[in-house]
């Protein structure tokens, strides 16, 4: 039997950093990508679609998109099992698909053949969520759950307790909120514990390959990261050190990121020491990017490769800074000398 398990997928999530036109087109395909999650369920064969919350990111998202998403579900042949997370509690449905599988308090449990599913929202998320109940030994486990565990004993709101659930049976604990994701981690003497990581990232803070876990129960259970985001965010460190001017800075950024694909995000920091004679002029460098990148941030934490020591015994304004930044660490003073000078010099500053 193969199952999917996915979870923090934000869909209707406001986009930052992009213009309104972008952000709608990268909006309305973030939830393209989860139906066509739903069709490769069905061309894959797959009976199980787990929904480990935070499915919407808020729980009144518009009817729009609830239609959408509740017909994409009806239209797939999988069982789908949905739980809340901390960002779309409460959320209601228009309708509730024959295929569609909601845990609420958790005090049921669905079976699929040789499997059973268990799951809570996450208002119940608290402890080992299974209210004091153990999983029947002879099937295998699924349970769903969204927020953060802990290895020890514990009773807060929204943390899962690794130990209890290690003694309840449960093969393989199906987690959403880390969106970054982490790989398979023993749980008691006979589970796993996962977090499938989010579906598409929706900025600079979610970079790297982003998708979905698909299990298969045969004997035992084998799990494999699948990447199935459309695009996504790169953050890149960039030493310009030695150039002279932004278009060669401009060369050296691009020659860096040639091999990233054009509808990709990129977030460039800009390192090294640059000459207070060419100054780091960050709009340009920027938008010049914007014509090779869908989405394009750039920092610049140059700092200038002057002495400021040779100000010491200045009787100016720059004399007077480098006296009074002399009391600051190291590397906090040439930050702070670099951001002063270039401010005397009437530069453009990136603080
Ligand atoms: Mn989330």
């Amino acid at each position: 039997m193969k199952i999917i398990h996915t979870a923090d997928n934000h869909l209707g999530a406001p986009l930052i950093g992009l213009s309104p036109e972008k952000a709608k087109a990268r909006s309305a395909e973030l939830t393209q990508t989860f139906l066509r999650l739903l069709r490769f369920a069905d061309k894959e064969g797959v009976e199980a679609i787990f929904l480990c919350g935070d499915l919407f990111d808020t729980p009144n998202p518009s009817l729009a998109l609830l239609r959408e998403v509740t017909d994409g579900i009806a239209a797939c042949k999988a069982q789908v099992f949905f739980v809340t997370g901390n960002h779309d509690d409460g959320v209601a449905f228009p309708y509730t698909p024959a295929n569609f599988h909601r845990f609420d308090q958790g005090a049921k449990s669905y079976r699929l053949g040789s499997v059973t599913v268990t799951g809570a929202d996450y208002r119940y998320v608290q402890g080992d969520c299974l209210r004091g109940g153990i999983l029947p030994a002879e099937t295998c486990n699924f349970l769903l759950l969204h927020g953060d565990v802990r290895q020890s004993f514990s009773y807060g709101k929204g943390e899962i307790d690794l130990s209890a659930l290690g003694q309840k049976n449960v093969d393989y604990l199906a987690l959403g909120h880390i969106h970054g994701g982490t790989e398979p981690r023993r749980l008691g003497g006979r589970g796993t514990y996962r977090y499938c990581g989010c579906l598409e990232g929706h900025g600079f803070d979610e970079c790297g390959e982003k998708g979905f876990v698909l299990i298969e129960v045969a004997d035992g259970i084998r799990q494999t990261f699948l990447p199935f985001a459309s695009r996504a965010y790169h953050e890149i460190s960039v030493d310009v050190s030695g150039t002279e001017s932004n278009p060669q800075r401009i060369e050296k950024i691009l020659a860096k990121t040639e091999n990233l694909p054009s509808k990709d995000g990129i977030k460039i920091r800009l390192k090294g020491s640059v000459a207070l004679s060419s100054p780091v002029h960050l709009s340009s460098i920027q938008s010049a990017l914007e014509e090779r990148f869908f989405h394009v941030k750039t920092e610049d934490e140059t700092r200038e490769n002057i002495d400021f020591s040779r100000y010491e015994k200045e009787r100016t304004v720059k004399g007077e800074l480098v006296r009074l930044a002399s009391r600051l660490p190291e590397e906090e003073r040439a930050r702070v000398l670099t951001i002063a000078f270039r401010a005397l010099n009437g530069e453009e500053l990136d603080v």
